[in-house]
């Protein structure tokens, strides 16, 4: 595909990883780059093989400084609904991947950025990481799920007080509040996030699936519910050839090989 605001590469078997490509704009999310990032989102989507998506953004400055600014300055309240419900799409299509996907923040990570971060389902972060939702100093609410995100993810107080006063909140204070899973250094980022995709693709890739959609659907539904659809969840694994692999493997002390089957 040819892409030119994004990078889409497979660094090894089933690991993609996107790259924002915009760094003089600090990889601002316009139009064209969030459509780009659906269709590199689709291509990943419809690749049985894939195991795991990595999100970044290019250079050593932002992983992505919101939206872009420029693009939206003069736009109707039609483009500007336009544009929120777009980056609304991409946000749901990330989150909705089958298979885990794991941002990898290396500097500013605001507005948009912080949402997109968010739409993933964890986050590795640099030590010059700074993660914020400063709209209300544009004079408009988050337009890409951050009001229901990030609540989700750190509790409503703190994701007010970041939300209503633009507090931005670096690397470490990330990682204590759980917006962030873990910091690495700058230059071992990408490495870590290819470990850890790597430790993913060598599971149950059928299992791995399961268990990201058992997390997703059941934290949404009361926890009867939740432990009923992880019960149906469980009984689909099993009939599955992997985990006759996975249970024979284990008995014959030897390691799986799992074809997601
Ligand atoms: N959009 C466009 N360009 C941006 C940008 C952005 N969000 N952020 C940075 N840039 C550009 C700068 O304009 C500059 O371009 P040139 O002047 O060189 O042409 C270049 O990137 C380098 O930035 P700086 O020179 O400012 O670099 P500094 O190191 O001095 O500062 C900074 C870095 C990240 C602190 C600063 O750039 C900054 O404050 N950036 C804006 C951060 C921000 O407010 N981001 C949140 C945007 S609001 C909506 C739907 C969704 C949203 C909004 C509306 N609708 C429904 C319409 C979401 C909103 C947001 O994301």
């Amino acid at each position: 595909m040819d892409f030119k605001n994004i990078l889409l590469e497979q660094p090894e078997a089933g690991i993609y990883l996107l790259t924002v490509n915009r760094p003089k704009a600090l990889n601002a999310l316009n139009a064209a780059t969030l459509d780009e990032i659906a269709a590199a989102i689709k291509k990943v989507a419809m690749d049985d093989g894939a195991r795991v998506l990595l999100v970044t953004g290019a250079g050593e400055k932002a992983f992505v400084a919101g939206a872009d600014i420029a693009e939206m300055q003069n736009a109707t309240i039609e483009q500007a609904r336009e544009f929120s419900e777009k980056g609304g799409r991409v946000m749901h299509a990330l989150e909705a991947l089958p298979v885990p996907v794991i941002a990898l923040v290396n500097g500013f990570a605001l507005g948009g950025g912080c949402e997109l971060a968010l739409a993933c389902d964890w986050i590795l972060a640099a030590p010059n990481a700074v993660f914020g939702q400063p709209e209300v100093n544009l004079g408009i609410p988050p337009g890409f799920g951050g009001t229901q995100r990030l609540p989700r993810r750190v509790g409503p107080a703190r994701a007010l007080e970041m939300l209503t006063t633009a507090r931005q909140v670096k690397a470490e204070e990330a990682v204590a509040i759980g917006l962030a899973n873990h910091m690495h250094p700058a230059s071992e980022l990408r490495a870590k996030g290819l470990d850890a995709a790597r430790t993913i693709a060598s599971r149950g890739p059928v299992a791995v699936r399961l268990v990201k959609q058992a997390v997703q659907r059941g934290g949404n539904l009361d926890l009867f519910a939740a432990c009923a659809l992880e019960t149906d969840l469980f009984v689909q694994a099993f009939g599955t050839q992997d985990r006759k692999e996975g249970m024979t493997a284990f008995r014959e002390k030897r390691a799986a090989k799992f074809r997601n089957r």
